[in-house]
């Protein structure tokens, strides 16, 4: 059985729980104490030396990275190949949004809520900043004209980026200028076997 190494606040993780419950796939998960640091024990840096959540097990396949972990399952089990298709342009269009997900989202919302939900010392000030950049010059234009980022039907690009955008009012990045990303939060939480990524109480308000 798949085996999912988790924390339930992370969007990270999140990326992962959802494409396993659109997909059904049966998993087992692990939640990992990070206030503990367990991802920094042994046991834990063999499954991924970089020592973060999420990390996937399928049988002999063991892998860390969000998308990376998104691209193995929509290659592995979506036989429809519909989270991501095999067309070429449609592919790297996909890759870029992952490239979003892993870069400007970590050092946008994701710092922010680092700051506020997990009481990191980071600049909230700049985080909340180079959020608004990438929802104003990116986001908002790219939904304006269509319904989901790459295609017309939602693919991993969509998972990918939905986590931390859902959440990016916990960090102090209202979105309530957006409102073709909150339509696009909308369409997304109305996907059969959607699943939703967990409030968390701000430690600092
Ligand atoms: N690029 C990685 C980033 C993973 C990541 O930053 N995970 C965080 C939780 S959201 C973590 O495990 N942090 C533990 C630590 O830094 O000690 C991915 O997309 O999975």
């Amino acid at each position: 059985m798949i085996k999912l190494y988790d924390f339930t606040l992370s969007g990270n993780a999140h990326r992962i729980r959802l494409l396993l419950s659109l997909l059904q796939l049966p998993h087992q998960r692990i939640e990992i104490d990070l206030a503990a640091g367990e991802q920094k024990q042994d046991w834990f840096l063999h499954l991924n030396p970089l020592g973060e959540v999420p990390v996937l097990v399928d049988d002999d396949v063991v892998l860390r990275d969000s998308t990376a972990i998104l691209v193995y399952l929509a290659k592995k089990y979506d036989g429809g190949k519909y989270w991501l298709p095999e067309d070429a342009k449609l592919a790297a269009e996909i890759q870029q949004w992952l490239a979003i997900a892993g870069h400007e989202m970590n050092d946008g919302p994701s710092n922010a809520r680092r700051v506020t939900v997990f009481g990191r010392k980071l600049d909230h000030a700049q985080a909340i900043e180079n959020s608004h950049q990438l929802f104003r010059n990116v986001f908002e234009p790219q939904l304006a004209q269509q319904n989901w980022l790459v295609g017309d039907h939602p693919t991993i690009a969509d998972i990918a980026n939905y986590s931390y955008i859902k959440v990016a009012p916990e960090g102090g990045v209202n979105l309530d200028e957006y409102p073709h990303i909150r339509s696009w939060l909308a369409r997304i939480e109305a996907l059969e076997n959607f699943a939703t990524m967990p409030k968390a109480k701000p430690a600092l308000a």
